[in-house]
């Protein structure tokens, strides 16, 4: 994450949301109770592969576990597209910085909101079955606004990571608490916002904080009981091989870093626990395959995030894709996008497993595709996380990589990337990659700070430049990794994109408006005016015969979008199109 402008977020990062009693009591005795009111790890993994296989269903964040944001409904197409209309929509009441993307199994939709509420919806009509309000500890310490991207549902229950740095599992009929966890110590600015994935009899959540020297990790606790099954830091201890890696002078790709790597190394002696607060959020939902038995995902920043001089060494595993073992949560491999990041040019925007074409016309290759806030898409091989190809910039570069300095360097992207958190969306029918971006000009100010938690430390500050910004919504090929079309925008892009088999890409932006595009030429189909920002992923479902494509519209913190609190719900005119199965 990128938060600008740092002073708007010093002033609201840290805030009180009231408070309230622990209720962990309630978890232990449950747990001591064994699995009740949970299912087997055998029944929820069985369902939640039904539902994947279900094309009405939008069952985890990504849809399913390759994070593709794809559906095979094909309804909605390019050539009806134009007359969708507003089905129904949800008002939270909650006028906040709205980044959910809802999860549909069996004709409920699953919504968490901001402050960490979650609603569930009858999927045809809006109508609430239940909510549930999640009561804080006191306040909370977290980057970036009040927010929640989603929920995962599984074995018959909801879970939710709460800014809090808890994680609540829910029964799916009633919203009543069944257990909540804590993950992480808030109060030393560890918190929840990004979206559970549960597989394998396991939930499984990566932690935020990296703008308040946390040490990340990514924890997979037993579905039904809440207990830990395993942790994996994302900043390697000195006893697991260091975080400090091959030093490297330029990325993997060549581009040089412009290091003073001997000083580095000179600095090593008195900068020997920083690892300890070195940061590596993991911002967004993991990507899972069940075959080779991998959780892969994204880690963000070192920190501080800006200033180098106290975090000598490449700074692994920040800036990178990792593979974990899904039984044992042990590190299979790593790719590092920028080893020492002084930039704030992370890795936030989920992975995607997709099958790209093989050398020479061979067998398609297994691989995991990244859009970066650099400005590229990363594509390796997932059995290995050996690089395959980095595609063309999708959005301008300028002065990449020079070193930050007292008075300001200007560079390309800007802190916010490139890609965001924003999720993006593949077409295995196209082959594309739909990526959001933004175009934001800015100056790189380093500086010393102590650390002293939980303030926020980012060791200097981004500061816009004062030239035009605006947004990009960008086709990648994956197999050849060059730009085949690019939409432009008034404001930058955060939010997330969605692909169907009807050949449309839908995603929405800061002015308010869901947008829909031809998926292979780019051209815009459809648009509405949203009275927010629409800043959220958009999905699609059916329920009663009838393709659905949902999309929350409450503005955006970190770009400052006007706010609402609106979940907007579109389909074709009542009838129109339903001669075609949605299915
Ligand atoms: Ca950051
Ligand atoms: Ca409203």
């Amino acid at each position: 994450m990128a938060p600008i402008p740092r002073l708007l977020l010093l002033l609201a990062c840290t805030f009180a949301l009231g408070c309230g009693g622990d209720r962990e009591s309630a978890g232990a005795e449950r747990r001591a109770a064994g699995t009740e009111g949970g299912a087997s790890a055998a029944e929820a993994d069985a369902a939640i592969r039904q539902a994947m296989a279900d094309s009405g269903s939008w069952p985890s964040y990504g849809r399913d576990y390759s994070n593709r944001r794809y559906s095979p409904l094909r309804q909605i197409t390019s050539a009806n597209a134009g007359s969708l209309t507003l089905a129904w929509k949800y008002e939270t009441g909650i006028p906040r910085s709205f980044e959910t993307s809802p999860v549909v199994v069996d004709g409920v939709m699953y919504l968490s909101t901001p402050l960490n509420h979650v609603v569930a919806l009858d999927a045809a009509t809006g109508q609430k079955k239940w909510e549930y309000v999640h009561e804080y500890d006191g306040p909370t310490v977290h980057c970036c606004g009040p927010v929640n991207r989603g929920v995962a549902v599984y074995g018959g229950r909801v879970y939710m990571g709460a800014l809090d740095a808890r994680l609540v599992a829910l029964d799916a009929a009633t919203g009543e608490k069944a257990w909540d966890v804590r993950v992480g110590d808030n109060t030393k600015g560890y918190a929840l916002n990004g979206p559970p994935v549960a597989a394998d009899g396991k939930v499984i959540i990566g932690i935020s904080g990296a703008e308040y020297g946390i040490r990340g990790y990514v924890t997979a606790y037993d579905a039904a009981s809440g207990d830990q099954v395993w942790r994996f830091y994302t900043i390697p201890s000195p006893e697991e091989g260091g975080w400090w890696g091959p030093w490297a002078e330029k990325d993997a790709f060549g581009t040089p870093l412009n290091r003073d790597i001997a000083k580095e190394k000179a600095d090593s002696a008195e900068t020997a626990d920083a690892w300890q607060r070195g940061g590596g959020s993991v911002w967004q939902a993991p990507a899972i395959d069940t075959a080779l038995g991998l959780v892969i995902f994204n880690v963000g920043n070192p920190s501080p995030d800006l200033d180098g001089s106290v975090r000598p060494g490449d700074n692994l595993y920040t800036n990178a894709i990792v593979a974990v073992g899904l039984e044992d949560g042990k590190h299979r491999w790593h790719f590092q996008t920028i080893p020492h990041d002084v930039w704030d040019l992370d890795a936030a925007s989920p992975v995607v497993l997709v099958d790209v074409p093989g050398p020479d016309g061979g067998a398609p290759v297994p691989a995991v595709a990244h859009a970066g806030k650099t400005g590229w898409v990363y594509v390796l091989d997932r059995r290995t996380g050996k690089p395959i190809r980095r595609s063309d910039a999708f959005v301008p570069q300028a002065n990449m990589f020079a070193q930050p300095t007292a008075k300001g360097v200007r560079m390309l992207p800007g802190a916010n990337g490139g890609s965001e958190w924003s999720p993006t969306a593949f077409s295995p029918e196209t082959g594309y990659l739909y990526v959001l971006a933004l175009h934001q000009p800015m100056l790189y100010k380093v500086r010393s700070e102590p650390f002293k938690p939980p303030a926020m430390w980012l060791g200097g500050a981004f500061v816009g430049t004062g030239e035009p910004q605006y947004g990009l919504f960008v086709a990648v090929d994956l197999g050849t990794g060059k730009v085949v079309w690019r939409n432009r925008v008034k404001d930058p892009m955060i939010g997330g994109a969605l692909a169907t088999a009807g050949g449309v890409v839908f995603t929405g932006t800061a002015d308010q408006e869901v947008l829909a595009f031809d998926a292979k030429s780019g051209k815009q189909l459809w648009s509405y005016k949203a009275d927010g920002g629409v800043n959220a992923p958009p999905i699609t479902y059916a329920a009663g015969g009838r393709q659905y494509v949902a999309v929350a519209a409450g503005g955006n913190f970190q770009i400052n979008t006007p706010r609402n609190d609106d979940l907007l719900v579109f389909a074709l005119p009542g009838g129109a199109g339903q001669a075609e199965a949605a299915q």
